[in-house]
């Protein structure tokens, strides 16, 4: 089976990915190869920051990198926090108190008019090169309070009605079946096949 490094600091993440990639390619981490989370995002899409991330890592390993951007988009709030999602408030604020800031300045928003999505976008290079790229989104709406206690990030106030449920009141294969990075590492794996195949 083929390894390749997932770029990440985020060990949410990296059990999403080790779950949607089982049985098709191992997973290391940057820190079990030893290298650290440093890259700073300068992009102005979430696929620019993928492809950005994912070379910047595959300079420093043999081994092929994949990386991810990703974000929520809500409406009523023109797009915010969208590509600046990690960024938006302090990071020295808890994910709670950053749910909590969100549902404050929706409080007056109307149910029709909470739609929200998340984005993410994935790709993967190998010694500078992209070798694939692919992304995702999925859409509900900002829930009127924070429910569940799985996932992270935003995933307690983002509701999907086809579910009647947050995020974060999914298992987590639940979440794996429709998720923005499923989509998106889906899209990016067809696009990385026949690569991965003559290694
Ligand atoms: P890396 O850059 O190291 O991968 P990160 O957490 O900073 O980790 P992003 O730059 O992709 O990741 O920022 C995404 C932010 O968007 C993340 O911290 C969450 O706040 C939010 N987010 C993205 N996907 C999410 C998901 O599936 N559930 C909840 N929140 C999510």
């Amino acid at each position: 089976m083929n390894t390749i490094v997932f770029a990440t600091g985020n060990k949410h993440k990296i059990r999403e990915l080790e779950v949607i990639f089982s049985g098709l390619v191992r997973i290391n981490t940057l820190m079990e190869i030893g290298l650290e989370a440093d890259f700073e995002e300068t992009g102005t899409t979430f696929l620019e920051n993928s492809i950005q991330k994912a070379i910047y890592y595959s300079k420093k390993t043999s081994f092929p990198v994949v990386a991810d951007d990703s974000g929520l988009e809500i409406d009523a709030l023109n797009g915010d926090p969208g590509i600046y999602s990690a960024r938006y408030f302090s990071p020295r604020m808890s994910y709670g108190e950053r749910c909590r800031q969100i549902l404050e300045k929706m409080a007056k928003v109307e149910r029709s008019v909470r739609s929200a999505r998340f984005r993410c976008a994935a790709s993967c290079a190998f010694n500078g090169e992209v070798i694939g790229t692919g992304e995702g989104r999925v859409t509900g709406m900002i829930a009127f309070d924070a429910a569940g206690r799985g996932g992270f990030g935003y995933d307690p106030i983002f509701y999907y009605p086809p579910f009647k449920k947050t995020f974060s009141e999914m298992t987590m294969e639940e979440k794996n079946q429709i998720s923005h990075r499923k989509a998106a590492f889906e899209a990016l794996v067809e696009q990385m096949l026949p690569w991965l195949q003559a290694q």
